[in-house]
This record gives structure tokens, sequence and C-alpha cells, in this order.
């Protein structure tokens, strides 16, 4: 079979485009730890604020140098609506939402989810620098939408003996165990 020379050319640059993606997602997926938040759990959603970890909402040291940040979604806002932890820890956000769809992003970062009810969003992720972020819901929640974010302040890095000892944690952190 005669394959004209452009015909050639062109299946072989579709060829490597292909290549080219499969390795860029394979990169991000498994060497930059990039993934969709899938659910995971599930929750009675008229039960939130009675179920563990949401009857609790905050952080919490779960692990040196690691924390939780469990947060509920509701019409219109977080709860909390503020969290406090330190660069460089490794933060995972468990949350959910008590009434209808909301999202919940980090501004200026990867963290990303929807907050469905009767569903558990979970996604971990390392503030490297010390800052504010902004916490905004991005999925269309009624007339309060606009208003409806949260801030994550993420303070200096502590030392790895403040890290290992637990109670030293940020000043707004829940500390129980
Ligand atoms: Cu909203």
């Amino acid at each position: 079979m005669k394959v004209h020379t452009y015909e050639k050319a062109f299946l072989w640059v579709g060829v490597i485009v292909l290549i080219a993606c499969a390795g860029a997602l394979a990169y991000a997926s498994l060497g930059m730890g990039i993934h969709l938040p899938g659910a995971s759990g599930r929750i009675d959603p008229a039960r939130v604020y009675s179920t563990a970890p949401f009857n609790r909402p905050g952080v919490r040291l779960t692990a040196p140098n690691r924390y939780e940040v469990v947060m509920i979604g509701q019409a219109w806002a977080f709860n909390p609506p503020e969290v406090r932890v330190p660069a460089g820890a490794e933060v995972t956000f468990t949350a959910t939402s008590v009434d209808i769809i909301h999202g919940l992003a980090v501004a200026g970062t990867r963290l990303n989810m929807m907050l469905i009810p009767g569903q558990i969003s979970r996604n971990t992720i390392r503030f490297d620098e010390p800052g504010e972020h902004l916490i905004i819901c991005h999925e269309y929640c009624g007339l309060g939408h606009h208003t409806m974010s949260g801030k994550v302040i993420v303070e200096p890095a502590r030392t790895s003996a403040e890290a290992a000892d637990g109670e030293s944690q940020p000043a707004s952190a829940e500390h129980h165990q």
C-alpha cells in the first residue's frame, strides 16, 4: 500500500502527540500527585453535625506535620470560615455539604473539590509558603453564593521539635485526638 509522504508525516505527528499527552498525564498523576478528588465516603446530609468527623469542624493534628481540616459547606458559608495551618505540612481537607451542592476551591492552589450532599470529599495538599488563601465556593448555590468564602492562613513552618510536640500548633487549631 502506498502511503503518501505527507500522510505518513501527519500520522507520525499524531502518534507523537498521543505519546506526549499520555506521558504528561502519567507525570501529573503519578509524579505530581494531581488527581480528581473522588467521593471518599457517604454521609447522611441531615446528620452531618452529629456525625464524626463533622461534629467537630476545624483543624486537628493527625500525625507529626499532618493535619486534617474538617469543613462543612452550607448556604452560604464555610464552617469553620477560617483555618490556620503551618507551611510545609501535609493538610487533608475533609468536607461535605449539609444542603445543596457547593464548591470548595483554595485560590492559587490545585485544591478544588465539589461538596455534594451525602458525599464526603477529601483531598490533600501542602502549602509551601506562608500566606493567605481565599476559599471560594465555585458552584452557584443561590442568592448568597458570591458571599460564600473562607480563608486558609498558612503560618510560617514550625521547627521539627515543635512539630513533633503536638501542643504548640497554631492558635486556632483544635487539638483532639
Ligand atoms: Cu456557591
